[in-house]
Order: C-alpha cells, then structure tokens, then sequence
C-alpha cells in the first residue's frame, strides 16, 4: 500500500539505530512504494546525536522518507505510531548485577508498553531489540492491556540468519537454498538453533545434524556465542548484521515470509510446543496476512525436546526474577 507508515525507533542514535535508519528510510523495511515518517526516541543526553543522524537522513533525498522527527519524549514519540523498533535499553555496565540490568530494563520497558497502549496507532506492530530482549517484550506486553499480545515480539531473526549463514559455510551451499532453519528460546546462549526440519540445497538437515561432534561442540555454540566473537574481532558489538535481521523481521512480518520457507521469530507463547503462556519465546514461524503464525506439527526428537526446555526454563526464571521486582 502507499499510505504512510509512522516508525518510531528508540536509541535512534546508538549503533543499531544508525544502521537502520537509512534503509528503512531507503524502502527495504516497509517495500519501497510505501512512504515512511520517522520517529526517533533517544535520552536527553543523545538527542544531540540524533539531530546529526537527522541531517544525514535528509541528506540521503530519500523519495519515500516523508519526515525524521526527534524526541525525548516517550508519549510524544508514540503517538499514533504503526510501528516501534523498540531497540534503546539500559546496558550492563561494570559491576552491575544481572538483577539490577533485569530491574533497569523492566522499568523502561513497562513504561514504554503502557505508554504504547495509551497512543499508538491500532494497527501498531512492536519489535524489541534492546536486551533482555524476549523479556523486555512480554514486560512490555503485559503493560499494554488494550493490545493484542500477539503485537509484541522481540529479535531473534540475528540468530536465525546466523545459523543459515553457518550452515551455508558448512556445506557450501548458497544462503538462498536455505530453508525452514529455526531458532528456539531465548535470545541468549540457551538458544537453540534447530536444524532437524531444514532443507540445506538438495539436503535435509536431519542428515546434517547426525554429525553429532560438530553439531553440538561447533555449530549450536558457534550460532549462540557469535556475538561475543564479534564484539572481540571489532570491538564493538553487532549493529549492522542486528539493524539487518530486524529489517527482516518487520519486512516479513508485513509483507509475508516466503512460500514453503519460515523464519524465527520471539513471540508470546500460545502453548504451543508446551511452552508456557506468557512467555516471549522464539519459535519458527510463518507471517500470514500480516500476522506471525506458529508453525505447529513438527516432530520434536530427545536432543531438540532437551535444548528448548533448557532455553523455556531460562525465561521462566527471567521473568520470575522481573515479576518478583515489580511485587516487591
Ligand atoms: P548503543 O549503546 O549503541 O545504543 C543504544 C541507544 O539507546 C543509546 O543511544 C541510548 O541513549 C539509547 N537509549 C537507552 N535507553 C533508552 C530509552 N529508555 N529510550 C530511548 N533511548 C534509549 O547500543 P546498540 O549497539 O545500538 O544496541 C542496542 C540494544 O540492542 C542493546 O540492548 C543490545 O544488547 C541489543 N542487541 C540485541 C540483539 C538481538 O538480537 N536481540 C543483537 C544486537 C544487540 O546486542
């Protein structure tokens, strides 16, 4: 369609924001008929560097870029907005406790759901990138009553495009013949990236998989720590491979995820799988009509069965820990 999208992306002036900006601005996000007004959210302290970023976008003479609007403001930011890049977060700094992160975060988070629930458009779509990321995105879903839970998701598309991009290595074959690759869990080093169901070129990844050495002692570690390999090979964190995959995320949760293939996504649980309501869980999935489907039906064998419950039961106690907070 050629209605404008409202896009709001908060920590637009960190490294992810940067590097998502000028290609949503570009069309790769939203297709490139569809126009876009930008929305960046950033602290008092960045809003600076958000103007810079601002001139630069107008620099670009994007034809579908409509307007770049900068604010400190979360309710300013949101309002009436169709899509939230929700990627600012508090990081871990030096002798912060896990809890402390957990604490930060749950507070923004239920901040900005609540405030989304109040002003959003009701078409609004939310993608966490800011981590904790799966629990940031149910804290944020349970602070918005009046939006369908299904709305929030957070960012696991990372790991789905790393576990084709290893596979792809693996076996020489092109990224485009990789199908059906799944991430499950938590954005965290208990993800499990399922290869079982996927199609490798003429291959089935079951047969890939029975080579059980390098499944387990390279392939999972590999996918799961490849954001600490890339944070000491440059000396910073992932941003343009992250800005990359949540690109992809909205793109395919808008316009369809392509025929006989699926994708991973971090969604509230419907059960599915035996994993608990509540939970922002990542699952294979298909978007359908613009709605993230679980795909339901596959055979889940011991050693998959193992690593999901393994991830499912980290959320549980992430969010325990957040819910305890907001209790006490
Ligand atoms: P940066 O530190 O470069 O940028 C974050 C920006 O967010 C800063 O400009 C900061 O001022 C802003 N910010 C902080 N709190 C805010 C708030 N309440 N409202 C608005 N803006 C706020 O981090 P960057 O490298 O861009 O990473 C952003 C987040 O993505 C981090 O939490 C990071 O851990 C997470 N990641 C998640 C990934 C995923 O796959 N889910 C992968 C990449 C990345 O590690």
């Amino acid at each position: 369609t050629s209605t404008p999208a409202t896009v709001t992306v908060t920590g637009a002036a960190g490294s992810i924001g940067y590097a998502s900006l000028f290609r949503i601005a570009a069309g790769a996000m939203l297709g490139h008929d569809r126009p876009v007004r930008l929305r960046l959210l950033e602290l008092p302290q960045a809003v600076a560097a958000a103007e810079g970023t601002a001139m630069e976008l107008e620099d670009g003479a994007f034809p579908l870029l409509e307007s770049v609007d900068i604010f400190d403001d979360a309710r300013a930011a949101f309002d009436g907005t169709d899509f939230a890049l929700l990627i600012g977060a508090r990081p871990r700094t030096k002798g912060m406790e896990r809890a402390d992160l957990l604490a930060a975060n749950s507070a923004i988070f239920a901040g900005q759901g609540s405030i989304l629930n109040e002003v959003a458009a009701d078409d609004l779509r939310v993608i966490v990138v800011g981590n904790p990321a799966n629990t940031n995105a149910a804290v944020a879903a349970a602070s918005a009553p009046d939006i369908p839970a299904e709305r929030f998701t957070a960012l696991t598309r990372l790991d789905h495009n790393r576990a084709i991009a290893q596979l792809a290595r693996r076996t020489g074959t092109p990224v485009g013949r990789i199908s059906r690759v799944s991430i499950w869990g938590n954005h965290s080093a208990t993800q499990y990236p399922d290869i079982f169901h996927a199609i490798v070129g003429d291959t089935p990844g079951a047969e890939i998989a029975a080579d059980q050495t390098w499944l387990v002692d390279d392939f999972i570690p590999t996918v799961a720590k490849r954001g600490t390999a890339i944070i000491e090979a440059r000396g910073a964190s992932s941003a343009a491979s992250a800005a990359n995959a949540t690109i992809d995320h909205v793109h395919d949760w808008v316009l369809g995820t392509p025929a006989g293939d699926w994708t991973s996504v971090a969604m509230p649980s419907n059960g599915a799988y035996g994993i608990p309501e509540g939970l922002v869980c990542s699952v294979p999935a298909r978007s359908v009509d613009g709605r993230w489907e679980v795909v339901e039906g596959l055979a889940i064998n011991e050693f998959s069965r193992g690593r999901i419950d393994a991830s499912v039961a980290e959320l549980r106690s992430e969010l325990d820990a957040v819910s305890a907070l907001t209790v006490s």
